[in-house]
């Protein structure tokens, strides 16, 4: 197996026991544990998972990428599902290298493991459900309504609180999805970002459990929505709650700046825009909404 960028994304060991958060209500236990986690997941009939639980790493992505590569070269010992978070990152990232700001205490990180060995055509909106099923657990536990903004960050009134990263390991020859590595980062209590994110990032700060239960309520709604990533429903679902559809956005081409009217987002997860010179598909670039 060998590592390549396919589309999918362009580009305990230490237990913690951390005191509550005081903006966190008394009675939520904040502490990242594999024990808790693991009991979650068992919880919603998921045993066979590897937890790794960290106080700091660089990124949970590379360690998770690690542990895929694993999976296809000592395929007896390691388990099918791999779940690792840590309490912070010094080297969290988003697609092509960007920085993911990952501050300790305030946040969750995340990144599940998941052996698949299927062709990437079937496995092609595994992005797109993933932020489906982020909404799905926002929404069970916190007042707020999450939109998706494309291709898979997660935003409140115009401003982000969760980013998703998605990778995989393929084999290049067969054409095999071998494992893919989904990273979750979201902003629960953080009330200090740096200047570049002071005005665009969002925390989630009225979630009603600890970041324990609410590490293992994603994985196990990402592993669910896995079975099938590529159904109808999940990706209308997806559509429905996307907060660019129907707008004018514009984006970079080339040091040109490009407008149009976003009108649909395929299976592939590209975004369709109706432009003056006709329709454009653009991949997982950045587009910006187009102020009114
Ligand atoms: C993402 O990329 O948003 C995907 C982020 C995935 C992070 C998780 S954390 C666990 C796992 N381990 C990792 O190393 N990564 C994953 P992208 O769509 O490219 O957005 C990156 C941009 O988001 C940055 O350029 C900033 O503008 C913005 N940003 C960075 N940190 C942020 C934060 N904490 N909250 C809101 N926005 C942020």
């Amino acid at each position: 197996m060998k590592d390549i960028d396919n589309g999918l994304s362009k580009d305990m060991d230490k237990e913690l026991s951390r005191g509550t958060d005081s903006r966190l209500s008394k009675s939520i236990d904040n502490r990242l544990s594999a024990e808790d986690i693991s009991s979650a997941l068992s919880g919603a009939g998921i045993t066979d998972c590897t937890i790794q639980v960290y106080d700091t790493v660089g990124s949970t992505q590379d360690i998770g990428k690690e542990f895929a590569r694993s999976q296809w070269s000592d395929p007896e010992g390691t388990s099918p599902l791999a779940l690792i978070t840590a309490d912070s990152q010094t080297k969290g990232r988003g697609r092509y290298g960007k920085h993911f700001y990952s501050p300790s205490d305030t946040g969750i990180y995340m990144s599940l493991v998941i052996k698949v060995g299927k062709p990437v055509e079937n496995f092609l909106s595994i992005t797109t459900a993933t932020a489906v099923a982020v909404c799905h657990v926002i929404e069970r536990h916190s007042h707020m309504k999450p939109e998706i903004k494309w291709v898979n960050d997660v935003w409140f009134g115009g401003r982000k609180a969760c980013g998703i990263l998605t990778e995989a390991v393929t084999d290049p020859k067969s054409g095999i999805l071998g494992s893919v590595i989904i990273g979750i980062g979201m902003n629960l209590t953080t009330e200090s970002f740096p200047d570049e994110l002071r005005d665009i990032a969002f925390s989630i700060d009225d979630m009603d459990i600890g970041r324990s239960r609410l590490i293992a309520e994603i994985a196990s709604e990402i592993f669910k929505a896995s079975e099938d990533p590529d159904s109808d429903e999940l990706f209308e679902e997806y559509k429905s709650r996307s907060l660019i559809l129907g707008k004018e956005v514009w984006w970079m081409e080339r040091d040109q700046r490009r407008t149009g009217l976003a009108v649909d987002i395929n299976r592939a997860g590209n975004l369709i825009v109706k432009t003056e010179a006709g329709l454009v598909t653009l991949n997982s670039g950045d587009v910006s909404i187009r102020p009114v």
